[in-house]
């Protein structure tokens, strides 16, 4: 495909020889002591979640043992799993959340 700029000269689109990025599912363990409530509010506040769409996936966690929060590259994935696991920490929650590449 080219485009055609104001000044008329014509680009050619470059054929991109790079891959695209690894990416990194994000996902939230179930444990005993962690309340359901909290659970829902780390996935409405570190994932941009629903109420709804974050109680779904906090029940998935509960009855499976493990859900997908979301997926991103390396360092998003990476920085949601420590603000998760600190706001956890901060709380005395043993919420565990760990990522694994897709
Ligand atoms: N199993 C917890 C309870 O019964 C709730 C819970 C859900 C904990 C999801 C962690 O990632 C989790 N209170």
């Amino acid at each position: 495909m080219a485009t055609r700029q104001r000044d008329s000269a014509v680009l050619e689109e470059q054929k991109s020889r790079l891959k695209p990025p690894p990416m990194f599912k994000v996902l939230l363990l179930n444990d005993d002591y962690t309340p359901m409530d909290f659970v829902v509010v780390v996935l409405q506040r570190f994932f941009a979640l629903s109420r709804e769409r974050a109680t779904q996936i906090m029940l998935k966690v509960h009855r499976e043992g493990m859900g997908l929060c979301g997926v991103y590259p390396k360092d998003v994935a990476a920085s949601k799993v420590e603000q998760v696991e600190s706001f956890a920490r901060q709380h005395q929650h043993p919420l565990r959340c760990v990522m694994e590449e897709s």
